[in-house]
């Protein structure tokens, strides 16, 4: 161990000083390496627009769907480079999400008639609004198998929160928000009974139904609020996607639908199958509904309840004028509302046109009552002529619209003709298309849902990669292509893989409306948002054990973690023993996460700076189960360890004493003891850089020291407790805590250097 000591240290303090000399330059110039790897001028220019230096930051983030993974990708635009995957449907043992007890709650709401589903399909994520701009507060994403939606806090990027659709089977038109995220929007899309039961498909067009929930959000608790939300009864069709109205179409919300055949399958019965019965009529139908008279009745006790939750049957929605229908051209798929609000358009993917529908028009029609007809449950139809303001034929196969910050500009997803078509919808001109590789889903553009898009990037996420990157298998990477839509020209500028699930759809907001922690309060339960009841400080660890009635027992460990030792570090109990880990971080460094992982008990913890998190499990078998950090906290991280042991029941405690397998002579100790004295001179040295300068203006740097000062105080209780041994004559204990006083100086000091050089680049004053 000496070995090591100061000269490690005397090498951390002088790595501070020592960056600038770093990095001799290739010889190589620009034009060689054009060359040698065959790159254009185009190419070059193209990674000039992308690359991101080291330390340098993105100017956008985006969150995308993970489809089947269950997940929510994090990325930066425009490197493309991937921040995060967070754990949505899906357990994510990096994050413990699944295996620390806080999440396990989080994921347990998500059952599905009691049902644990360990994944999602996930869709549409869609940002929090405020006035129609995103306000980097929430992120919600629907999962289309189970009909469910998730809330994750944008604070520190977890999950909170998810529902489940109490009365659809399927969702797939969410999740898109209102305005003010007043409303989180959920469709229904495969038909079905809107109770448990069984019901015969002869009944299908009876006793199955789409529909469309409002889920009511709470901005302040960061909730949605399944006791203030309702849902529209619709037709039995296949309802696709939604988008809220803004300006003079705030307050109504837009879903398309397919299969309005109602047709039900049977291909094995020797029915034609779905697909072709599902595609068999020339429109389908475009549902507007007007929450905001909706909620009025909602409020006014007007709208009844079925499964406990408000419902709408389409009979009071019409009589209430509630809900309309607007032919739409077969087979739709997306519903896009422009950043005015003043259109709505809807492509056809068997068809090649983008159907631009005016609200004013509608609502004209609304006011005029005119009618062409009505649906065979009595909602009123609303004629193509009496809506449709324009078609434009923009390719083969076009499914969902985005749009630009120049006005009336529009980007369209051609899926059948692989590109992208950029076009007019005012005056209804194509303007520019761009092939892409391949079969382009989903598009977005930066803040592109929001009432003022950004413009400069789009994203077509793929469905096909095919040839684009090196195989690795049959199952390829999905491509998500960057393409600069600044000039007037599509430039194509990068092709990213990502290897999880299919993507659907994403979103993209400006870096700087995003302010999330760096740390936790101490103790603190982030699921709930609240301090733990676990919440342990240092010195105040301890085991509790209780035994009930009938002799079953729960033992409860509240236990700390820091830089590098897990407290406790043995745990003994007894077989049978219901055990309850409750482990909080004390760290407040940035990027100081503990992990905790525990032999053959499926536990794996995340305890970021300031959280507590639990895990809970029957200690079935005796043996001994060790158990360690699982992030590389510091250079003593591999000794962040313990034991975790299980008595056989019955189990008598032998006598006898731990022993340690070394000992030492009162020479180890001073030796030691020297060097620590040595340290001490060169954290001084440290500390007079820093409070000598203005660290106080630098929050990252103050939070630095507090830490370092923390650690410094345990130096000295461990300095105490090796010169009472020495004093004792005991050298083993004196030079073991000598050991521990040197420890506690070395995490010190690396604070106070990460504080030095921070000071060093951000160009801290000196004040004294
Ligand atoms: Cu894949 Cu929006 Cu679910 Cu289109 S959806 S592609
Ligand atoms: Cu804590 Cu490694």
């Amino acid at each position: 161990m000496q070995r090591r000591s100061s000269k490690l240290l005397s090498a951390l303090a002088g790595a501070g000083l020592t960056l600038a000399a770093a990095g001799a330059w290739s010889q190589s110039t620009l034009e060689q390496v054009m060359k040698e790897r065959g790159l254009t001028q185009k190419d070059v220019l193209a990674a000039a627009k992308t690359y991101v230096p080291t330390g340098k930051r993105d100017e956008y983030i985006v969150v995308s769907s993970g489809g089947q993974s269950g997940q929510l990708i994090v990325y930066g635009i425009p490197s493309m480079r991937i921040l995060k995957v967070v754990a949505v449907f899906t357990p994510e043992p990096w994050q413990g999400y699944g295996f620390d007890d806080e999440s396990k709650a989080i994921l347990a709401q998500g059952k599905i008639r009691g049902k644990e589903i360990r994944y999602g399909d996930t869709h549409h994520p869609a940002f929090s609004e405020t006035n129609g701009e995103y306000d980097g507060r929430y992120v919600f994403i629907n999962d289309k198998a189970n009909p469910r939606i998730a809330v994750v806090d944008l604070h520190d990027f977890e999950t909170k929160q998810i529902v489940v659709n109490p009365f659809f089977k399927s969702s797939h038109g969410g999740a898109f928000v209102t305005p003010n995220t007043e409303y989180i929007m959920d469709a229904s899309q495969y038909a079905s009974p809107v109770s448990n039961d069984y019901v015969p498909l002869e009944q299908f067009n009876e006793k199955y139904r789409g529909g469309l929930t409002y889920w009511a959000f709470d901005k302040e608790k960061g909730r949605i609020v399944p006791e203030r939300s309702f849902t529209f009864e619709f037709g039995p069709y296949s309802q696709d996607l939604s988008d809220a109205g803004k300006g003079p179409s705030y307050g109504w919300g837009f879903t398309n639908s397919f299969c309005s055949e109602r047709y039900v399958g049977g291909i094995e019965k020797g029915r034609p199958p779905f697909e072709a019965g599902c595609s068999s009529k020339d429109t389908d139908f475009l549902h507007v509904t007007n929450w905001k008279k909706a909620e009025e009745l909602v409020k006014a006790g007007k709208v009844g309840k079925v499964n406990g939750a408000y419902y709408i049957p389409m009979k009071q929605a019409v009589a209430e004028g509630l809900l309309y229908l607007i032919p739409e051209p077969k087979s739709p798929h997306g519903v896009d509302v422009t950043p005015d609000g003043s259109r709505i358009i809807v492509s056809g993917k068997l068809d090649s046109h983008a159907w631009v529908y005016s609200w004013e028009k509608i609502q004209q029609a609304i006011k005029n009552r005119k009618f062409e007809g009505k649906d065979p449950y009595g909602v009123p139809i609303i004629a193509l002529e009496d809506a449709l303001d324009k078609s434009v034929n923009v390719g083969l196969g076009p499914l969902h619209t985005q749009f630009d910050s120049r006005k009336c500009v529009a980007y369209t997803s051609i899926y059948v003709d692989s590109m992208i078509t950029k076009w007019d919808y005012c005056t209804g001109k194509v303007l520019d298309q761009l092939p892409i590789h391949y079969n382009v889903g989903h598009l977005m553009a930066m803040e592109g849902d929001t009432v003022h898009p950004d413009g400069k990037y789009l994203v077509a996420l793929n469905k096909l990669s095919i040839d684009r990157f090196n195989p690795i298998g049959p199952l390829h990477p999905q491509n998500h292509q960057l393409i600069d839509i600044s000039g007037d020209k599509m430039e194509l500028l990068y092709d990213m893989p990502i290897g999880m699930g299919e993507p659907h759809y994403a979103a993209a907001i400006r870096a700087d409306k995003l302010k999330p922690a760096v740390r936790y309060r101490s103790g603190w339960n982030s699921r709930e948002d609240k301090r733990s009841p676990w919440k342990t400080r240092a010195g105040r660890e301890k085991v509790e054990r209780s035994c009930d009635a009938n002799g079953k027992c729960t033992v409860h460990v509240y236990g700390t973690t820091i830089r590098s030792h897990i407290v406790p570090e043995i745990i003994e109990v007894t077989e049978g023993d219901t055990v309850s880990l409750h482990f909080t971080n004390l760290e407040r460094a940035e990027d100081e996460t503990h992990g905790f992982a525990l032999y053959g008990q499926n536990v794996q913890l995340s305890i970021e700076p300031g959280k507590t998190a639990s895990t809970t499990f029957v200690a079935e078998q005796p043996g001994v189960y060790p158990y360690y950090c699982t992030e590389f906290c510091s250079a003593l991280h591999l000794e962040m360890q313990g034991y975790l042991l299980v008595k056989p029941k019955g189990y008598k405690v032998k006598a006898g004493e731990m022993v340690e397998g070394t000992h030492y002579t009162e020479a180890d100790y001073q030796k030691q003891v020297k060097t620590n004295l040595e340290t001490q001179k060169v954290i001084d040295q440290v500390v007079a850089f820093i409070t000598s300068h203005n660290y106080k203006d630098f929050p990252v740097v103050a939070d630095l020291v507090e830490d370092a000062t923390d650690q410094l105080g345990f130096a000295k209780e461990a300095r105490k407790k090796a010169e009472e041994a020495a004093a004792r004559g005991d050298w083993n204990k004196a030079m073991l805590w000598a050991n521990q006083w040197w420890q506690y100086q070395v995490k010190a000091a690396d604070l106070g250097l990460r504080a030095k050089t921070y000071l060093e680049e951000h160009g801290a004053r000196k004040i004294n």
